[in-house]
């Protein structure tokens, strides 16, 4: 049975390349898609196609792809593989457009994940050609059941001048109530306090809207999410996430926190997995969840019962974990509630709730600045994403990574870090494999000596201790924060020099 109940948006059913047509060069396309879930399945793929064609005939034809955050090889590695895009915002973690982003090719805005939306409405990103949008459904009133990521496509679908409905059969019908779509949002001077003061509240409506004279094509798609398998937890992961669990409980004690903790964020990746996993077997009871993907660890935590539900604005499950959420839909019904990446990542929200902020990095300093984004200062990994929307706003923070990269040519404790994404201010816990800093209300030479005694490896510990301490020597009038200038980045230049720090 079709998914299209509305007459008027059912006359408009269209094929991928049919659709794929109305896209013109040099267009901005605004598409769904969080972290390899709800992206467009088949008019992307249609438009490299021409744009192909259009390279072969000598032609042009690039765009410029604002999204929700990573999509999948359907969206940005089949654009990149035809050298289709000239800009692209906010997060990617496409390996090919990677290359493309760093090999100055691809104009990548890498902008925190709470922003793009409101970045859209105030006309820093200029007009918004086309959107691109997949949805469960379109029911007979023309309000669009949304998929498995909501991200900016609130947004897209009101911003866009034309727009392209997916409509994905291969996603449940039963996703119609897990969606809460908040319509109050509004540009400064015109915006009121967001009244949400629980993780679960419903502050607006299960669908989204479009306004059917915009919509030129509406095809019919049945394909898969992306799902990447995810790593086992390693030896390191398990024991940042013990050394995490243990601080929990630790806050617990001191009064700092209740029972059944704060509201949780975990970013994508799997020691943020692990320390899921790290939950399941603690003592914490009646846990939320105020993040933006959820990866398997928050469904193993549900389907125990130790987590009572989940906010976020999107999936990130592992093939089994795409089963298991799909063989049981219905029972995750009032449990999950997927919202906007504005809202979601809200920094208003965050900070209300107090969330307990978890997510990865590249690389630290000894003064608790963290590097989130950038290799050796200038190559993109992924982007900054929501991480700074959450840590920034946290009620308690961690950064956590192997203490040691590359098989051991790189610290990922450094003098200074060759990028910054969340500064010595924002930061709270720091977490290797090798211990853990607690940074907070401590002055900056008191955080290097935490820092290279609990974090570092002991590899690179003494080199740390004699930089910190020829730093302090060398100017007494300047021993705050003290730097051997000449020598802060010393590390990474040394790596890209020898292969090694
Ligand atoms: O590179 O693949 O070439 O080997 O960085 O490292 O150890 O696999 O780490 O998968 O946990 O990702 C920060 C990238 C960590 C991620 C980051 C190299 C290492 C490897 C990946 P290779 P690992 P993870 C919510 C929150 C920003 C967005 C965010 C991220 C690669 O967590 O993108 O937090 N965060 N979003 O070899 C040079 C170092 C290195 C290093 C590791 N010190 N120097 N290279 N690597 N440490 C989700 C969203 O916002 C959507």
């Amino acid at each position: 049975m079709s998914r299209i109940s509305c007459p008027v948006l059912a006359r408009r059913t269209a094929s991928a390349a049919e659709a794929a047509a109305l896209v013109r060069p040099g267009d901005s396309v605004g598409i769904s898609g969080f972290t390899g879930a709800g992206f467009p399945k088949a008019v992307p793929v249609a438009l490299a196609d021409r744009m192909q064609a259009a390279r072969a005939r000598g032609e042009d034809f690039q765009i410029g792809l604002w999204s929700g955050a990573s999509t999948g090889p359907a969206v940005d590695g089949a654009l990149a593989g035809v050298h289709g895009l000239s800009k692209r915002l906010p997060y990617n973690s496409d390996p090919d457009l990677r290359r493309l982003i760093n090999a100055g090719e691809v104009d990548y805005v890498d902008a925190h994940l709470s922003h793009a939306a409101q970045q859209a409405w105030f006309g820093f990103y200029g007009d918004l050609d086309v959107a691109i949008i997949e949805v469960a459904a379109v029911l007979p009133n023309g309000l669009l059941v949304p998929g498995t990521s909501l991200g900016n496509n609130k947004t897209w679908l009101e911003r866009a001048h034309k727009v392209v409905l997916e409509v994905n059969s291969w996603l449940p019908r039963d996703l119609e109530g897990f969606h809460d779509v908040y319509y109050g949002a509004a540009v400064p001077p015109h915006r009121i306090p967001i009244q949400l003061t629980h993780p679960m509240q419903r502050i607006g409506d299960p669908y989204l809207r479009v306004d059917p004279s915009k919509v030129v094509a509406v095809v019919e798609t049945h394909a898969p999410d992306r799902n990447s398998p995810l790593d086992e937890p390693d030896d390191n992961s398990r024991a940042m996430a013990a050394l995490l669990v243990d601080f929990l409980r630790h806050e617990v004690a001191a009064g700092r926190m209740p029972p059944g903790l704060l509201p949780l964020q975990s970013g994508v990746g799997s020691t943020p997995n692990a320390v899921m996993e790290g939950l399941l077997t603690a003592e914490f009871e009646g846990l939320t969840s105020f993040t933006e993907v959820i990866q398997d660890g928050l469904l193993d935590l549900l389907d125990a019962g130790k987590l009572t539900s989940v906010s976020a604005t999107s999936f990130g499950l592992s093939p089994a974990g795409q089963q298991r959420f799909l063989d049981n839909v219905g029972s995750y019904k009032g449990r999950v509630l997927l919202r906007s990446q504005d809202i979601s990542n809200h920094p208003e929200l965050v900070r209300r709730l107090g969330v307990i902020a978890i997510n990865g990095m590249i690389e630290a300093d000894i003064y608790g600045n963290v590097n989130s984004s950038h290799v050796m200062g200038s190559a993109i990994m992924n982007g900054v994403g929501g991480s700074g929307d959450f840590a920034r706003n946290a009620y308690l923070n961690f950064f956590v990574s192997d203490s040691l990269a590359k098989g051991g040519a790189i610290s990922s404790i450094v003098p200074m870090v060759s990028h910054v994404d969340h500064t010595e201010h924002d930061v709270h816990v720091l977490i290797t494999e090798q211990g853990l800093a607690d940074l907070r209300g401590l002055s900056p030479t008191d955080r290097a000596d935490r820092v290279i005694a609990h974090c570092a490896h002991p590899d690179y510990r003494d080199r740390l201790r004699d930089y910190v301490d020829r730093a302090r020597a060398a100017r007494p009038e300047a021993r705050h924060t003290p730097h051997l200038l000449d020598e802060a980045l010393g590390w990474h230049a040394a790596y890209l020099r020898e292969g090694r720090m």
